[in-house]
Formats: C-alpha cells, structure tokens, sequence
C-alpha cells in the first residue's frame, strides 16, 4: 500500500505539472486541464465514488435504494433523477442540497423527490438550481470513504440530465452500469459505455428488470447473447464478462438475496479488499496523462519543426508534392466507385439468400402441421406459435450469419484499399515534411505518438468502425421483425372454424398463405435496413477518407501562420518551443515509470 501511495504521489504530481504546460496555451486544451483537474481532485482525496450510469429508467436509482436497504431516493417509471446524489456513510440519515450558486440547504430526505427529480414542474426548476446533492446514511456499502452516485439517466429528451451525467465521469474510480434486460445494448448504450470505459477502472454490469422478461425467453436463455455483445463492445473475451441479474424492485422493497443483488455485494467487497483495486485506480488516469503530453509534444514538435524551414523552401516542397495529392484523390474517387457497387451487390445477395430462408421456414411450418399428431383444436395452435418461435430463432440466425459474411468480406476489401492510400497519404507527408507532426483533431481518441505516424492508422480504424457499426444495425431487427409477424392470429381463427375432414391440409395451406403473405413487408424492412446501414457505411468511409486529406491541410495552415509570426521573432521563439518540448518530453519518460510500476506492483 506504501508503494501504492507513492506511486499515486508521482502521478498527482505529473498531472499537476502537465496542466500547467497545457495552462499556458489558452483555449486550446481547456477540456483536458479541466479534466486532469477533476482527476487529481479524485486521486488525492481519499473518497472512492463507485458511479451507477445508465439510460434512463433503467432501475438505477431502484438499484440503490436495494443496496441501502431502503427506498430513500425517488423513483419512477418516467425520467426522474434530475441532479447528481451522493451517498456517504454517516450514522444519521441526512440531506444537504449544494446549489449552484454554491449556498447550501439541509433539507428532510422524506421531501427529496421536491428538490431532486423531474417528477413535477416545481421540483424540475428547483433541481435545475442544484449542482449535486450529498447524502448521508448507516449503509455498511459506504464504509471506508466510498460513496455511491445516482446519476441523471441518459438518452432521455432531459439533455441537462445527460450533461451533469458525463461531467462528473472523470470523478468516478468504478462504475456500476445499469441496463435493463428489456431493452439490452442498443447502439446508444454501446456508445456510453465505450465512454464510461475512458474514465473508469473498474466496471460492473447489472441487469435489471430480469423479473419482466417471459418466461419462456428469461434471462438464461439470453444470457450468451447478453455476455457476448458486452464482450464484443468491451473487446475482452466472453468468459471474462460476468453479468448480474437482478429484480432491483424486490432489492428495494428489502429481498435482497432472492433478488440477485446479494451476489453483486459479495463481489463488490472482494474487489474493494483486492489488492487490484488500486492499479485501476490509477492506470486509467495515467494513461490518459500520457496521452496529453504526446498529443502536446506532437503539437510543439509541429512548431518547431514550422520555425526550423525557410518560408520559400516550405512552400517548394508543397508545389512538388501536389502529384502525390492529385493520385490520392484519384485513388479515393476509384475506391468510393468499388464500395458503393459493393454494398449493392452485397445487399442483392442478402436478401436472395433470406428469401431462400423464408421459404424453408415456411416449408418447415407447413410440414409441422400436417405432420401433427395431437388434439387440434386444443393443442395446434398453441404449439404451433412455440414451434415457429423457435425455428424463427434458427431463420434469424441464418440471415445474421449471411449478413455477417457478407460485411466480412466488404471490411477486408476496404482494409485493402485504406491499406494502399494509407500508404500513399504517408509518402505525401513525407514528400511535404511533415511525417511525424500532422496536426489531428484533438478531440480524437487515436494516439499520436512522436515516432511513429499514426495518422495513416485512421483511415482503417474509422472505415473498420463504420463497417462493424453497420452490421450490427440490421441483426436485431431481423430478430425483432420476425418475432412480431408470427403471432398468427388469423391461424387461430382458422383452427376454431374449420370442419374435421382434410383439416390438417387445409390449416396447412392457411399457414404457408399466411406466412408468404408477410415476406413481401419482411423483406422491405430488411431492405430498408441494407440501405440505411449501407449509407452509413459509404457516409463514414466518405469522412474517414477526407479527415487525413483535411489534417494535413489543417498542418499545413498552421505551419504558415507560424513560419509568418516566426519570421519577427526568430530565435526567442525556437528557444522557448526548445524549452516546452523537452519539458514535455521529460514527463513523459518519468510517466513510462509510473506506467510500468502500476502494471507491475498492483497496488500492494
Ligand atoms: N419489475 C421491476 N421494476 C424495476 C426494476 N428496476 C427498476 N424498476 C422500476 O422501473 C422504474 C424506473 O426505475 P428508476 O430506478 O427510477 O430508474 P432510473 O434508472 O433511476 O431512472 P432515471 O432516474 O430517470 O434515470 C421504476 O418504476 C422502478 O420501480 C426491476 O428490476 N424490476
Ligand atoms: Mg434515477
């Protein structure tokens, strides 16, 4: 733990003075100083604020009401927390409001649903005023500094709620992820949680509402799915994933063991007492302190290397490299040409490969029926509903698969291409001097680093993303569509009304009209579904092959700007760029240490 303290010193002092060399510059990396505030705000304070995140209504605030024990906070099935709450340990329940303006004002926790929610107008305008709420309360949870944060759902039409959410993020040294079974990882909720999983550590899912979901449909029979789309996003192998089910709502009214929730706890605690703990603790905040000193020596390298070529030479060398730009742009219109027939054809193949589907499922119902050996009346329909249930199942999966395939083989053709241009933006940087300073958009998460020129990387990063973002878009409406059509109510009826004599034949032929009469809308949805997905994929191939184009433009603009005001003062200036660039690159060997001794002491 000494050794752990130590290394929490260093890192505190690193952001302090990386701060200060971002201070100087204006503007520019305002969001990061605030940020690396916020970090070593946690890092030095002894407070360990565990963060429940998730969409709204998603049972967070009920998750925590079942972790105290008691439904002390205001839930509702409509938005409803509207202001951060933090929850200390404190041996008499309490409630003390922090506004804004930065007053104070204790208020009984029995009228918090007043102060804190969106539940009424009133309350909604008070809770505008607040900045954050602390709570006290006996919870054996919160002993030992840690605090529990309800946080304003997301994706709700309450856009501050998002707001107070994703500002306070950088505070949290683990989170608790609420998403509910119902509505499990849709595409915002994979974007929060790569977000989630930039600030935090440590991260727990739980899956709430498992109690609402059918019974023949519970969460067993989607737990693989659940723990292999979290994996997907979280790029960790399926076996390391672990999911908790709970009925949050019986947490709350006081049955934790029967309600999930108890096995939650007892592994929270053993993370707590682990000596892990305090590597999580510190490796996201390291790394991202890393990340800002070579982005800022990127950037300082880049002045530099401005003040170092002679305004006529520079602008030599960007006439003789405009070929290299012409053969790019040649190269992006050849490649777009190549995507856009790709995708159509690609998409003709789906949809005759889900027509050949369908018609096997239909064969297979049509088949099951006059097949049967039980009481028609009594049984058929009822069996014949579960029998397509399942089987959809197996359609689904077969159209999942082909489109899978198909976008598998489009992403490989885009990795060539972006592959050969990439190579060919390189030798234009190079041919312009530039290779090792191009100026990216800061806000983007991809690393620069000084010795290696990253910026071919993106053009396959963003066109592999956009790929693997459009697959996922039609998968689960396939599922979705298919488990909508098949309620097969007309089939029902038909069974009540039809005599003995031929009568499996007949409900046969009703069936098989019935199913074909819905191909025809199934296959415009999943058409509908192509084209969108397939737009997006062009639209985001568009962006990521212009973005390194704009960079080097961007690089170039600026290496103009500073050659003009360089030319006045010369020699001061290469003196202080000389001085900030190896202050910067001297933190950033001295982080390597702390990287490499939070890797390997864990903490103890
Ligand atoms: N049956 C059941 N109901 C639940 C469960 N979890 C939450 N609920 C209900 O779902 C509704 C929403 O729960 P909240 O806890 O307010 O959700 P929240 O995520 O805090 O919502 P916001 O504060 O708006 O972001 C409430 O009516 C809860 O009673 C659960 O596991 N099972
Ligand atoms: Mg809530």
């Amino acid at each position: 733990m000494e050794e752990f303290r130590s290394l929490r010193e260093s890192a505190v002092g690193y952001m302090q003075e990386i701060r200060q060399l971002l201070s100087r510059e204006g503007e520019t990396y305002q969001e990061y100083v605030c940020v690396l505030q916020q970090m070593e705000q946690k890092l030095s304070s002894d407070a360990f604020d565990v963060l429940i995140v998730g969409e709204f209504s998603s049972g967070k605030t009920t998750l925590i009401n079942g972790i105290l024990g008691k439904a002390m906070l205001p839930t509702h099935i409509s938005p409803t927390t509207a202001v951060i709450n933090i929850i200390r340990y404190s041996a008499q329940e309490s409630a003390r409001l922090i506004f804004r303006s930065a007053q104070e004002q204790m208020v009984p926790v029995d009228a918090l649903a007043d102060y804190i929610t969106s539940l009424s107008e009133t309350a909604d305008a008070r809770a505008r005023e607040i900045d954050h709420v602390i709570l006290g309360f006996p919870s054996p949870f919160c002993r030992n500094g840690v605090r529990l944060v309800d946080t304003p759902g997301l994706n709700s039409m309450h856009e501050d709620h998002e707001r107070a959410t994703m500002e306070y993020l950088p505070r949290g040294s683990a989170g608790i992820m609420a998403i509910s079974a119902l509505q499990f990882m849709s595409k915002s909720q994979r974007e929060y949680l790569e977000c989630f999983r930039s600030y935090m550590g440590k991260m727990f899912f739980l899956i709430t509402m498992v109690d609402q979901m059918d019974e023949d449909d519970d969460f067993e029979e989607n737990e693989d799915y659940f723990r292999e789309t979290l994996a997907e996003v979280l790029q960790r192998p399926p076996d390391e994933i672990k999911l908790y089910p709970v009925n949050a709502k019986a947490a709350e009214a006081g049955a934790c063991e029967g309600s999930g929730l108890a096995a939650f706890l007892r592994d929270f605690e053993a993370f707590l007492t682990a000596d892990r703990l305090a590597q999580e603790m510190l490796s996201i905040p390291v790394q991202r302190v890393s990340d800002y000193v070579r982005q800022y020596i990127a950037q300082k390298q880049l002045e530099m290397n401005a003040v170092s070529v002679p305004y006529a030479e520079f602008e030599r060398r960007v006439q003789e490299a405009l070929p290299q730009r012409y053969a790019i742009e040649q190269e992006q219109i050849l490649v777009r040409g190549r995507m856009s027939a790709g995708v159509l054809s690609c998409k003709s193949r789906i949809l005759h490969h889900m027509e050949y589907a369908y018609r096997e499922l239909v064969q297979d119902a049509a088949e099951f029926v006059q097949a049967y050996a039980g009481d028609i009346k009594q049984d058929l329909s009822g069996d014949l509903q579960r029998f397509l249930k399942k089987r959809t199942v197996a359609f689904s999966q077969t159209v999942d698969t082909y489109v899978q395939r198909e976008y598998a083989a489009l992403m490989s053709e885009l990795q060539m291409a972006s592959l050969q241009l990439n190579t060919m933006v390189q030798d234009y940087q190079k041919g312009l001097g530039i290779e090792n300073v191009t100026e990216l958009n800061l806000s983007d998460r991809v690393i620069i680093t000084n010795d290696e020129a990253t910026l071919g990387g993106i053009g396959v990063a963003g066109v592999v993303a956009a790929v693997l973002a459009s697959v996922l878009g039609p998968i689960g409406v396939v599922a979705a569509v298919a488990a909508s059509f098949f309620g097969l109510d007309s089939v029902r009826q038909h069974i009540i009304k039809i005599g003995r004599r031929n009568v499996l034949q007949d409900i046969s032929a009703h069936v098989r009209r019935d199913l074909l009469a819905h191909e025809g809308s199934f296959r415009r949805r999943l058409a509908d579904d192509l084209d969108s997905a397939d737009a997006k994929l062009l639209q985001q191939l568009e962006d990521s092959y212009q973005e390194p184009l704009r960079a080097i433009e961007r690089t170039l603009t600026r290496i103009r700007c500073e050659q003009q005001e360089a030319e006045q003062d010369a020699a001061w200036r290469r003196s202080a760029l000389a001085a900030d660039l190896s202050c910067a690159k001297q933190l950033a060997e001295r982080l390597v240490h702390v990287t490499r001794g939070v890797a390997a002491d864990g903490g103890r």
